[in-house]
């Protein structure tokens, strides 16, 4: 699936540097440009991988390129002024291929989740593909007002965006690591989410033996509904031993990779999928509300067993109780691993909004969460 990415604010710089990063580390390309909007100058001129001219600093007549620090009502403003012209950059990118367009925020701060929905607005005058947004959602004690500003974020944005990803702070950060440790971490944990899902769907089935590559409709159709969603993932290291290649193969310059134990990959693959549903989401939620879900396999072509996957898709729907579950390969013929990765779309996030709604109220108070977003 081809995308343009934009990160707003420190996190969604960061996190869309990462993903474009991620990409480079894949045989297939998935975005067809890349950009990181903020008013902080500092955390722009820290990111490596998205390319200087698409780093654009707004507000600095107001801010000095210092950052509002949180204050979402003149984050809103700046976004809400400096929208249009921000947009233009994407000029200088072929956008007309891409399939969606991605904006990555935290919900907590005071740049990035409140640029989202003027720029989705504006998005949407010049370009009909879906957008979506991915969020992170600020660790319940770490401050009232980002926990305000998120409740307030969550609220506005899932009625904005086609569809909301969202990654807790809360679920992955670990006392006893640098703040700036853990940010990489747990970016790279979201990037690789996020980055085998849009990969996976940019494979050219030409040149793979899949039965089954994903391609962007069905991404779409997964995240069509709205609402927000989260990614589960395991890794799991196998073998990968090359036969004496034959004849052909040594004349065509390949050597075939040896056949898998039946028993050994299906069971990877169960224990893979369990692990992606239980131990690896983005964030903590109730699966049970699962509307749609798609799992992509990737790994060394002979360790994508049917059976195996056909299991997983069954596990999925078991835990899950969403009849809405698609499914595909990702080949890897050079990895030695197999990756699951799975989109739960339409879930819902009772227990972190309450906690997160608790610590807004020891600030000024915020306007519930209506029922239908929770
Ligand atoms: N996962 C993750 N969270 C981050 C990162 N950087 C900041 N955060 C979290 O994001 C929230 C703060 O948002 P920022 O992205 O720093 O804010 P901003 O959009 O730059 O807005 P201002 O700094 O207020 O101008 C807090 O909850 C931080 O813990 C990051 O790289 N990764
Ligand atoms: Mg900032």
């Amino acid at each position: 699936m081809k995308l343009i990415v934009i990160g707003v604010g420190q996190a969604g710089g960061r996190i869309a540097d990462s993903l474009v990063a991620f990409e480079r580390t894949q045989s297939s390309t998935f975005t067809v440009g890349a950009f990181a909007f903020d008013t902080t100058q500092q955390d722009l001129d820290a990111l490596t991988a998205i390319p200087d001219q698409h780093r654009i600093l707004y507000g600095q007549l107001e801010v000095s390129g210092q950052g509002v620090d949180g204050d979402s009502e003149q984050g809103s403003k700046l976004a809400e002024a400096n929208c249009t012209e921000l947009l233009r950059s994407l000029d200088d990118v072929p956008t007309s291929q891409a399939d969606a367009i991605l904006l990555t925020t935290s919900l907590g701060g005071g740049t990035g989740s409140t640029a989202v929905r003027p720029l989705t607005e504006e998005l949407r005058q010049t370009y009909d593909v879906p957008i979506y947004g991915v969020g992170v959602l600020p660790a319940t004690d770490q401050s009232p007002t980002a926990a305000q500003n998120s409740i307030q974020s969550l609220r506005t944005l899932t009625g904005v965006v086609d569809n909301l990803l969202l990654f807790d702070n809360e679920a992955w950060l670990t006392s006893g690591e640098s703040i700036e440790d853990a940010f990489e971490r747990v970016n790279a944990e979201l990037v690789r989410r996020l980055g085998v899902l849009f990969s996976a769907g940019e494979v050219d089935a030409s040149e793979t033996v899949a039965e089954s590559v994903i391609d962007a409709s069905e991404i779409i159709n997964t995240l069509h509904g709205g609402g927000v969603s989260v990614l589960g993932y395991s890794s799991t290291t196998v073998e990968t031993t090359e036969s004496n290649p034959g004849l052909l193969s040594r004349l065509l310059g390949r050597s075939e990779p040896e056949p898998v134990d039946a028993t050994k990959a299906i069971s990877v693959l169960e224990t893979g999928f369990r692990k992606a549903i239980h131990q690896g989401l983005t964030a903590p939620c109730s699966l049970a509300s699962t509307e749609r879900a798609l799992a992509v396999v990737g790994g060394p072509p002979a360790w994508l067993n049917r059976q195996g996957v056909e299991r997983g898709r069954q596990y999925i729907e078991s835990e899950t109780e969403c009849m809405e579950v698609r499914g595909g390969d990702y080949p890897q013929p050079d990895r030695e691993s197999v990756e699951i990765d799975i989109l739960f779309s339409g879930v819902s996030l009772d227990s972190r909004i309450d906690a997160l709604q608790n610590a807004a109220s020891k600030s000024e108070p915020v306007q519930e969460l209506p029922e239908s977003r929770r």
